[in-house]
C-alpha cells in the first residue's frame, strides 16, 4: 500500500496553496484537507501484510544463534517475526510483538519484569520453563503460559533438547501509548516461590476462595497446559455444531472473572476438522496463528490481492486486520491464535464481517 504522509503533498496544487503550506509547516501545522481521505478512509487500511513462516525453515536458523550467543548474553534468544509491511518495526502486526525463542539445555533467560504482558505458546520440546514471579512452569508443546504486565519472570531449561516457543507481547500497542517500562532483577533468577503448578492448583478448578475478590486484570493461572485444553476440545466437538466461520474456537480465560487470560491479548485453540471450509471472515483484530496439529490452507485476502498460504504444524502466519480470509482443512487441526481483540473491544472498536454481510 502507498504510504502517503503530508511531505507526499504535491500534484495539482496552486503554487499559492503550496507556498501557504510551506509557510504553515514552519509553524508546526498542515492542512487537513490534504490528509483527511486518507486519514479517514471507508474501512481499515493497515500496512501489515499476510505471512507465513515455515517452522522447518525458521528452525534451522533459530537453531544457529545458539552458536552465536547465550541466552544469558541475549537476555532473551528471539528471532523476531517482523511483518513484511513493517520493517523495523519490531512487530508481527500493528499491535502486537511475535518472536521464536531459543533455549537450550542448561541455559538461564535472566529475570527481568516491563509493562507490555507476554504469552508462550510452546512449539518444541520439552524440560524448560518459565518462572513467574518465582513459580516455575515447566512447558510442554502447545501448553499456553502467560506472564503479565510487570511480573518478574526468568527462563530456564532443565531438560536435554532445545526448547523453542512463540512469544507474543503487546509492546508495540504499549508504545504506542508510551507506557514502556522495563526493570532488570539484581539476581539471575527471582527467588524460588510456590511449587511448579500451584497457580493451576489453585484456581483451575473454577473455585475462588469466599472473600478473595479478583485483584488484578490478569488470569492468576499462570499456565494452561494443552492436554486440559485439547481434552475440552475433544469434548466439545461430539455435542457442539461447528460455525461456519471458526469451527469450534475457544477463549484462554481468567477463571476468577470470566475476562481474558490476559488483560491485552486474546488468546485462542480452535479445532478445525479434516475437509472443514470456513466461511469467508474478516474483523478488525490481527491474529496470529500457530497450528500444533494437522494442516491446511489459508486463503486471505480476494481478486487480485489474493495470498494462499499452505500451513502445517508449528508454522506461524498472521492474518492484519481487516483482511478476508477463509480455511480449508487437510488434516484434522488444532490451532492457537492470539489478537487485539480485547483492546478493540474494551474501546467499543472491534467489528467483524461474517460472509459479505
Ligand atoms: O521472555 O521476557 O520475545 O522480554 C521479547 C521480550 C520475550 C521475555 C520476547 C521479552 C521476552
Amino acid at each position: 500500500m502507498m504510504e502517503n504522509t503530508h511531505e507526499d503533498i504535491k500534484k495539482d496544487i496552486s503554487p499559492d496553496r503550496l507556498d501557504y503550506y510551506a509557510e504553515i509547516k514552519k509553524s508546526g501545522m498542515a492542512p487537513l484537507w490534504e490528509n483527511l481521505h486518507h486519514m479517514l478512509t471507508p474501512e481499515p487500511k493497515v500496512k501489515s501484510l499476510p505471512h507465513h513462516w515455515e517452522y522447518s525453515s525458521v528452525r534451522k536458523l533459530l537453531l544457529n544463534s545458539a552458536n552465536l550467543i547465550s541466552a544469558a548474553e541475549a537476555e532473551r534468544r528471539v528471532l523476531m517475526l517482523e511483518n513484511p509491511g513493517l520493517p523495523g518495526n519490531c512487530s508481527i502486526t500493528e499491535s502486537l510483538f511475535a518472536g521464536l525463542q531459543l533455549i537450550m539445555p542448561g541455559e538461564v533467560a535472566p529475570a527481568h519484569r516491563h509493562s507490555p504482558a507476554a504469552l508462550r505458546f510452546i512449539i518444541e520440546g520439552s524440560g524448560a520453563y518459565t518462572a513467574v514471579n518465582g513459580e516455575k512452569t515447566y512447558m510442554e508443546p502447545g501448553d499456553f503460559v502467560i506472564t503479565p504486565s510487570w511480573c518478574w519472570h526468568d527462563h530456564g531449561h532443565e531438560g536435554k533438547e532445545p526448547v523453542v516457543w512463540l512469544d507474543g507481547l503487546d509492546i508495540p500497542l504499549v508504545r504506542v501509548i508510551g507506557s514502556i517500562f522495563v526493570e532488570h532483577y539484581p539476581e539471575e533468577r527471582f527467588p524460588e516461590g510456590p511449587p511448579p503448578g500451584d497457580s493451576l492448583e489453585r484456581y483451575g478448578n473454577n473455585m475462588r476462595p469466599v472473600g478473595v475478590l479478583p485483584d488484578d486484570l490478569n488470569s492468576p493461572i499462570f499456565s494452561y497446559p494443552y492436554e486440559r485444553s485439547r481434552e475440552t476440545l475433544e469434548k466439545l466437538r461430539n455435542s457442539s455444531d461447528l460455525d461456519p466461520y471458526h469451527g469450534l474456537k475457544l477463549e484462554y480465560i481468567d477463571p476468577t472473572t470470566g475476562g481474558p487470560a490476559i488483560s491485552t491479548i486474546s488468546t485462542f485453540l480452535q479445532l478445525m476438522p479434516k475437509g472443514f471450509k470456513s466461511e469467508k471472515y474478516q474483523s478488525t483484530e490481527s491474529l496470529i496463528y500457530s497450528p500444533v496439529e494437522g494442516s491446511g490452507t489459508v486463503i486471505i485476502g480476494q481478486g487480485d490481492n489474493e495470498q494462499v498460504f499452505n500451513w502445517k504444524a508449528q508454522d506461524i502466519f498472521v492474518i492484519p486486520c481487516w483482511h478476508p480470509h477463509r480455511f480449508e482443512i487437510k488434516e484434522e487441526a488444532i490451532v492457537f491464535n492470539f489478537s487485539d481483540k480485547i483492546v478493540q473491544t474494551k474501546l467499543g472498536l472491534w467489528r467483524e464481517r461474517r460472509g459479505n454481510a
